[in-house]
């Protein structure tokens, strides 16, 4: 038999921890909709169109021009991969991309999380067999078969109850790559402060589940000059600006709502290095211990007892899609340590507008960062590139 050859790798992981992809399956509950979020077809055989923000979908806006092209690498493995290997990439850890299954009704969560979540691990045991040279096409390995793939799942938060919702949490225990859960900030309609999440952080909590909080919704499109702004600056203002304050005010409606002090071994992972949580942890902190609501001083609602700064030491990890050194510097000293930031992408989002195939310069932005603010190849830069996702994840390599 042909001796099988390793392509080069390199010596350490790489993990990313930030990468979306719509199965199948979920493509297809978007094709079948018309109102956001939902995939338009143009009938001249033009490019899909995904509108799944609700600044996408002005009527005003012809719909082969509203939202942005939807091609394949959303959903076909094999580009993922080849992405992968484009950007030494070792690990992927995927999750549903926005807005998960926020949007589907009460009766069919459960389904539809289930279906997804069993694609999910499919493609990453399919991806494993291949990895461990289990599957071999021909006498040599392709060089796409050495990497690995794992996932975290979608929840039914539109389900009737939030039981539903902690069954899964406990299902997804039970598959073998599946690492955590990505999670909306809208929770079960009323934000994440809304009590009635407390089984949903009970079963993260006891099951040990990381939660990895994203955003979808933003802020208000009017904050950013209405319809007007979108067709002149096109997304700039919702991701750049809305996202991360989207992120920073969950985030913080949790923290204020005492759920790190109910559920204190609770781990979440924020998308974007916490929006600006690092940048605005002081004053946070400092508006708390101001605020005469709070019983401490004087009021009749009991505040947060637990610091901001310790919530980011014990129960948050950020991630590195932050695309500056300045703005990870602030990540790596809120959160305490190089220890709790990770590597990301964004992948498929942010692909190279001119046509290259070479390396996205969402990609590499962020590898300078890393490098410029720790040194290549340095301890530092390895923990936040792989070494503390195979830790904190449990991932093989
Ligand atoms: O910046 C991001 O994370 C994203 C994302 O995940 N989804 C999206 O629609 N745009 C940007
Ligand atoms: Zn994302």
């Amino acid at each position: 038999m042909a001796e099988l050859t390793k392509p080069q790798m390199p010596a350490y992981p790489i993990v990313d921890i930030h990468t979306h992809v719509y199965p199948e399956s979920y493509l297809n509950l978007l094709r079948s909709r018309t109102t956001v979020p939902y995939i338009y077809d143009p009938p001249d055989g033009s490019r899909s169109r995904l509108i799944i923000l609700s600044s996408d979908d002005s009527p005003s806006v012809p719909k082969e021009k509203r939202g942005r092209p939807v091609d394949s690498t959303y959903s076909d493995i094999n580009l993922k991969l080849s992405f992968m290997r484009k950007h030494n990439i070792t690990t992927s850890v995927i999750s549903l991309a926005n807005p998960w299954l926020d949007f589907v009704p009460a009766q069919d969560a459960a389904h539809w999380a289930e279906q997804i979540n069993n694609d999910l691990e499919r493609i990453c045991a399919e991806q494993y067999a291949k990895a461990t040279g289990g599957i071999s096409t021909g006498n040599k390995l392709a060089l796409n078969e050495y990497f690995f793939i794992y996932a975290f799942g979608a929840l039914p938060l539109s389900a009737p109850s939030a039981n539903i919702v902690a069954n899964e949490i406990s299902r997804l225990k039970t598959l073998k790559f599946l690492r955590g859960v990505i999670m909306g900030t809208s929770g079960l309609g009323k934000g994440l402060d809304d009590p009635a999440l407390d089984p949903i952080w009970a079963a993260l909590e006891s099951t040990q589940t990381i939660m990895f909080l994203h955003p979808h919704y933003g802020l208000p499109n009017d904050a950013f000059g209405g319809v007007e702004a979108t067709e002149r600056y096109g997304h700039v203002l919702p991701l750049a600006l809305g996202f991360p304050l989207e992120t920073t005010i969950a985030v913080t409606r949790m923290y204020l709502a005492g759920v790190f002090d109910r559920f204190p071994k609770l781990s979440i992972l924020l998308a974007h290095s916490g929006g600006t949580l690092p940048f605005l942890a002081g004053r946070i902190e400092s508006c708390v211990a101001h605020e005469r609501k709070f019983v401490e001083n004087g009021g009749d609602v009991v505040g947060p007892q637990k610091s901001v700064w310790n919530v980011l030491k014990e129960n948050i990890y950020l991630d590195a899609v932050i695309y500056g050194e300045v703005g990870l510097k602030a990540a790596v000293h809120g959160a305490g340590s190089v220890d709790r930031v990770l590597f990301g992408t964004d992948h498929p989002f942010f692909p190279p507008l001119d046509g290259n195939d070479g390396e996205w310069l969402s990609v590499t932005t962020n590898r300078k960062a890393i490098d410029g603010a720790f040194g290549a190849e340095s301890d530092a830069a390895k923990a936040i590139l792989g070494g503390n996702a195979v830790r904190i994840l449990h991932l093989e390599n």
